[in-house]
């Protein structure tokens, strides 16, 4: 049963331009209480990776319950092998703190600019549609946990398979546009997001995140209203989520309704704290490695999948076997796509469509397989930095930023 689904006409793309009044999301979250399922069950590809198929979360089909409150769900596989763009329906969620609004009017709702400007203002839904240029942008958003799961040794955190990502074409006004508005004052550091989501206990520090004024200003970070061409579901932000194409979700602040500029660094437990990496190359440190200095999770690294076949796949010598997947530059664009034969030669894949330098893009390319056995195909993405895949995992305590070369066990016979 999908809980409370049929409130969805109050988030109808009509009414949320129109920014009017009394449309609300009720109901719609409820308590995420798990009701009786049909208990689908999936198998990650790691110890433990027993999971349930859910279609009961509001706005989303079947997904992979990795927690339920707040709700952490993961996309299945298989939907990046349907095309470059995730359905809004298949996006991953993740929170980290389980109060989440379960109605929120789009009428009465505010964005405030505040803190270290000229003017502090606040914006209806309706002022940032009309008032400002439309701005669009694909990007894919990776949580710094994706693919934690094949962590070894393993580590705690969300014991993620590579389903913490999406790609969406993300549609809304530009932040430089919305702080020029309020006026950034001289002295300016840093801006600050918050979401409506709290935590359930008093001692819960907000979640908040920070960019760099500099960043916040380049032109490409922006607040988006649709996803896809819909207004964003509740779980991934409705009705607006900061976008910080090439870096880390962590900063894409969902549900953002303040924006707080700052005349000194964010010392707040979530830029401070949690979402540390090791300052080594790919961030990687051994497991006893002690007094290493931590900054702040930033930029994603390249990465590139195979999802045309499944570890496992039958091969007959001789036969070629297309191989499909996708690849993404991290942050900046796919230069190329490269895949082998176990010990084999890298091959230059063909490219599918560019949507642009953030976005998932597709690759194929026609392997014949010459030796038979038990093989692994590998592809690495090379991005336009020159960058690529390291053949050996990092390793961080936190499980953050995997972006090994991905292979495919073939067997062929
Ligand atoms: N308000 C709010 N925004 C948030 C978070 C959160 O807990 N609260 N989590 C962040 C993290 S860590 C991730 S990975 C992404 C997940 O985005 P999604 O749920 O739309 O996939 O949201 C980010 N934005
Ligand atoms: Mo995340």
């Amino acid at each position: 049963m999908k809980r409370s689904i049929s409130n969805l006409p109050g988030l109808s793309r009509r009414n949320f331009l129109a920014g009017a009044g009394g449309l609300s999301v009720g109901g719609l979250l409820g308590a995420f209480s798990p009701p009786a399922r049909a208990g689908a069950l999936i198998e990650l590809p790691f110890a433990n990776g027993r999971r349930e198929l859910v279609t009961d979360f509001p706005q989303k089909s079947a997904m992979i319950l990795q927690r339920t409150r707040p709700p952490l769900l993961e996309t299945p596989f298989e939907v990046f092998d349907q095309g470059v763009f995730t359905p809004n329906d298949r996006f991953y969620v993740r929170w980290h703190l389980a109060n989440i609004p379960t109605a929120i009017d789009p009428g009465d709702f505010r964005l405030k600019v505040r803190g270290h400007v000229r003017k502090p203002i606040s914006l209806t839904l309706h002022d940032l549609v009309h008032d400002f240029p439309p701005f669009e942008l694909a990007a894919v958003n990776q949580c710094s946990g994706n693919s934690r799961g094949f962590f070894s040794p393993r580590v705690t955190g969300g014991q993620w398979a590579h389903g913490a990502m999406g790609n969406a074409l993300w549609r809304g006004v530009r932040l430089k546009d919305v702080l020029d508005r309020a006026g950034v004052a001289p002295g300016a550091v840093q801006v600050r997001f918050q979401g409506l989501d709290t935590g359930v206990l008093p001692q819960t520090p907000t979640f908040l995140k920070s960019l760099d004024v500099d960043h916040a200003r380049d032109g490409e970070v922006m607040i988006a209203y649709e996803m896809n061409g819909e207004p964003l579901p509740v779980l991934n932000g409705f009705p607006l989520r900061l976008v910080v194409p090439g870096w880390f979700a962590t900063y894409w602040v969902k549900m953002l309704e303040d924006i707080e500029v700052l005349d000194k660094p964010d010392d707040n437990y979530w830029m401070s704290k949690a979402y540390l990496i090791p300052d080594t190359p790919g961030a990687s440190v051994t497991p006893d490695q002690k007094g290493v200095k931590m900054v702040p999770i930033n930029r994603m690294p390249p990465r590139s999948f195979f999802t045309s076949h499944m570890d496992g796949a039958a091969v007959k010598r001789g036969q070629t076997l297309n191989v499909r997947g996708i690849a993404f530059g991290g942050d900046t664009g796919v230069a190329k796509v490269l895949v082998s034969e176990q010990g084999g030669q890298w091959h230059e894949a063909r490219l599918g469509a560019n949507h642009g330098k953030y976005s998932f893009r597709q690759w194929e390319f026609p392997l014949r397989l010459a030796t038979t056995g038990q093989q692994r195909l590998r592809v690495r993405v090379v991005n336009a930095a020159g960058v690529t895949q390291p053949d050996h995992p990092n390793w961080n305590p936190s499980g953050f930023m995997r972006n090994v070369i991905e292979s495919l066990a073939v067997q062929v016979s």
